[in-house]
């Protein structure tokens, strides 16, 4: 695959993308109403909103988590923590439907025994990029995550081991599943400005689930 190709597989079989990441194409597309269903329930208890960075920006996805472990950030820093710390109350619950999602989909690749403690619910309006990052809060690198694309299509930037390695740049469909481990665990990635558009579920808006063993 050349790096500047779009790459945009069809719905069907899993797509080895490097040593340990896969894109499973449509793999949630039939679960997909209990998804957003559990997602909505999610953002009821805990709304969407977005984070201060150490830097002192504010995010521009808007984040919530359900789950034991819910993915902060403050002025601080980036960590992992029990509470909301804009209602001080747990995360809400992780759904069965989401978890046994994550844990099928991890399997499908190979992660054995995937138990998620987090997930992670992203909010991205049109314009809205997540910059290049590694995924490097969690405590065990021996775990994958998983990742659940919802409403409208996104350009995912998958890079290498170093911020500075070219990135391919992969399409993201409603109902794609991404899963990472093993040896791309601590592969740098990030997600283009999201194009306008009207999603059929969704409208304006794209949602990305990950789901981490994160303590
Ligand atoms: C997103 N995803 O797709 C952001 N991280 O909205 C991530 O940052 C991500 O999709 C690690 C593994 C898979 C991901
Ligand atoms: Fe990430």
């Amino acid at each position: 695959m050349s790096q500047s190709e779009l790459f945009a597989p069809e719905a069907g079989a899993r797509q080895d993308l490097a040593p340990g990441a896969f894109l499973l194409p449509g793999y949630a597309l039939d679960e997909a109403e209990g998804l957003l269903t559990a997602a909505e329930a999610v953002y009821a208890a805990a709304p969407p909103r977005r984070w201060l960075t150490p830097g002192g920006r504010r995010m521009a996805v808007a984040m919530s988590n359900c789950g034991e472990l819910g993915w902060i950030s403050d002025e601080h820093g980036y960590r992992y923590g029990a509470l909301d710390p804009d209602s001080g109350h747990p995360w809400p619950a992780m759904d069965p439907r989401l978890r046994g999602l994550a844990g099928r989909a991890a399997a499908a690749c190979g992660f054995a025994d995937f138990r998620p403690d987090a997930c992670l619910l992203n909010r991205y309006e049109p314009g809205t990029r997540l910059s290049l990052h590694q995924d490097k809060d969690e405590l065990d690198y021996g775990q994958p995550i998983v990742s659940v694309s919802l409403g409208l299509p996104a350009i995912f930037l998958f890079g290498g081991l170093r911020r500075a390695d070219a990135c391919l740049r992969l399409a993201l469909r409603h109902g794609d599943v991404l899963v990472w481990g093993g040896p791309a665990r601590l592969r740098y990635h990030g997600v283009a400005p999201l194009a306008a558009g009207a999603h059929e579920r969704l409208g304006a808006l794209r949602l990305n689930l990950t789901f981490r063993k994160a303590g």
